[in-house]
């Protein structure tokens, strides 16, 4: 810089500082835009909020997870981009003024906040290496280089072609056509800030283009696959398993409106055609490894199974009950060579890990004591969605989803409880969960307010593989009152049951307690979801008019 233009640099003011924000944050733009475009070269998953996001879903801790699935549900992971993208856009807004007033202190800014981007990219489990960092280098390059090209038009001094004489001594922001004005060029900015902006929004869309189109290879796999039918199907569902009382949960919840908890932030795209399962690890004692052809080409059972995650609180939404085709996963065990630790076997845990790198860990015995428990290819006679699992997932019946129900599975290793701890073990989940006896009220709704009169009160319970024998409801502290159950499908589903009340005028609690088979009665002492479930009676308040 020649001394002279140092001598007539203005410090910037106030319109300028805001013009640095605005900088920050088309550099964030460009540098989002440019990585979503080097991630269709590499993966989707490398993208930096997405890597980041993952990263951060990681590390947080087991009761701020469980609060966000609890207030987003199946949006959590909505929020947490949204947020991630809000944090960003403040950083941006900083770095922009920062490079405005200390040159350089941005562009550093945006380099490192790159640097976190491939690290997290990166460290994903399942991140295929050093060419996960190639989206948030090369975005975080093109966004620093956009703030230093704008926050130089900014803070320039330049000679004015118009006038002659040196901007920065013209004492008032920008004069109406001059192209040069209070020291910063007004001309240059506004061209370089509208080209970019034009050149990331083609970037960003044609990278948004490419990384779907990736996908193309799994959604043909998908539709090509023709389900035979079952060797082994499923009963038919008992006509009476489900009651006609508006407002009860539909006995088969259809694939549309079935939970989906998991840690993706992008669903897992897996292509069938190129799937494989690996079965490995202590006392195989012969590894293998299957295709999906191969596993479409056995024995295939149907089974109605209800799938009920950890996290649902007592009366909450996150359990569903559908019918599951696929291949006995203890044929397949035995096949290679595994014994349950009941017949002498040195593996206790199964680990399944999925291609997103999740690892759930179930109980051999359990898997392998003669209950269904599932690699499922089906979903309600479609192919897995690929939300739920696509080509294959783990489903067994009596045990919560985070020890048993893996999607997008690919490996299956045999170990011990000693040796290795899975994804949710590490974060202060149980080692082992089985289901607990639960039940809840659909209708009425909580606040809803009938009229006096018969009300049906209903719901359903479950009790995955030992079966539910009574529900029982109780209106404020009167005495309980046994309900009518549906019809039982199998031990492994829920079963509804409905309650006839006379309903009198005022302000009523309601609450149901169910008792499976085993006879032991749902336990009414409240506890959180974690570690391994949540206990306590399903209540719900109505106003009768
Ligand atoms: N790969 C993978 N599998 C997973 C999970 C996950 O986060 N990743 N979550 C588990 C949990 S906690 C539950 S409750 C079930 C939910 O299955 P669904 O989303 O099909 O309802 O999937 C299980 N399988
Ligand atoms: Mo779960």
């Amino acid at each position: 810089m020649r001394d002279e233009e140092k001598d007539l640099r203005v410090r910037p003011g106030r319109p300028r500082l805001a013009l640095g924000a605005l900088s920050g944050v088309l550099a964030g733009f460009t540098a989002l835009a440019v990585a979503e475009l080097a991630a269709s070269a590499v993966r989707p998953q490398s993208r930096p909020v997405i890597a980041v996001g993952g990263a951060s879903i990681d590390v947080t801790p087991a009761s701020v997870k469980d609060w966000a699935i609890r207030h987003f549900g199946t949006d959590d992971k909505l929020v947490l981009q949204l947020g991630i993208l809000a944090v960003l856009t403040l950083l941006a807004m900083v770095l922009g003024v920062l490079e405005v007033r200390f040159r350089r202190a941005g562009v550093a800014g945006v380099l490192v906040l790159g640097a976190v981007g491939a690290a997290a990219a990166a460290g994903r489990p399942d991140s295929t290496g050093l060419a996960d960092t190639l989206p948030s280098l090369a975005g975080a390059l093109a966004g620093a280089l956009l703030l230093h090209v704008l926050a130089g038009r900014l803070t320039a001094v330049k000679r004015s072609p118009e006038h002659g004489h040196e901007a920065g001594v013209v004492p008032e922001e920008g004069g109406a056509g001059s192209a040069v004005s209070g020291g910063w060029d007004r001309r240059g900015f506004v061209l370089a800030a509208t080209s970019a902006a034009a050149a990331s929004a083609v970037a960003g869309a044609a990278g948004r283009v490419l990384n779907v189109s990736g996908d193309q290879d799994a959604v043909t796999s998908r539709d090509e696959v023709v389900l035979p039918r079952p060797g082994s199907p499923a009963q038919p569902v008992p006509r009476r398993a489900a009651l006609r009382v508006p407002g009860i949960s539909p006995f088969v919840t259809p694939n549309d409106k079935f939970y989906r908890v998991d840690t993706a932030l992008v669903v897992p795209m897996v292509d069938a055609t190129t799937w494989r399962l690996r079965i490995h690890g202590k006392g195989v004692r012969r590894a293998a490894t299957y295709s999906f052809g191969d596993l479409l080409g056995r024995e295939l059972i149907e089974r109605d199974i209800t799938l009920a995650c950890v996290s649902n609180e007592v009366g909450g939404p996150y359990v569903g009950n559908a019918r599951w085709t696929g291949v006995r996963l203890a044929d397949l065990l035995a096949e290679c060579g595994v014994r349950p630790p009941s017949r002498g076997g040195p593996a206790d845990q199964l680990v399944a890990r999925s291609v997103d790198g999740m690892t759930i860990g179930s109980p051999v015995d359990d898997l392998m004591d003669g209950r269904d428990a599932l690699l499922a290819l089906g979903m309600n006679g479609e192919p897995l969605p690929f939300a739920h699992g696509f080509p294959v997932r783990m489903v067994v019946p009596g045990l919560y989803g985070f020890v048993s129900a893996c999607k997008w599975i690919e490996d299956i290793e045999l170990t011990t409880f000693d040796a290795y701890d899975p994804y949710w073990v590490k974060r202060g989940w149980a080692r082992r969960a089985p289901i607990k006896t639960q039940s809840r009220i659909d209708t009425p709704k909580p606040f809803a307010r009938p009229k006096a009169g018969t009300v049906m009160v209903a719901g359903v319970a479950w009790a995955q593989h030992r079966g539910i024998d009574k529900v029982e409801v109780r209106v404020d502290d009167g005495p309980w009152q046994q309900t009518q159950l549906a019809a039982e499908d199998t031990r492994d589903t829920w079963r509804q049951w409905s309650l006839p009340w006379q309903a009198t005028r005022g302000s009523h609690t309601l609450t149901v307690r169910a008792t499976d088979r085993t006879g032991t009665l749902q336990t009414g002492r409240r506890t959180r979801t974690i570690p391994d479930g949540a206990g306590g009676w399903h209540s719900v308040v109505v106003t009768v008019d």
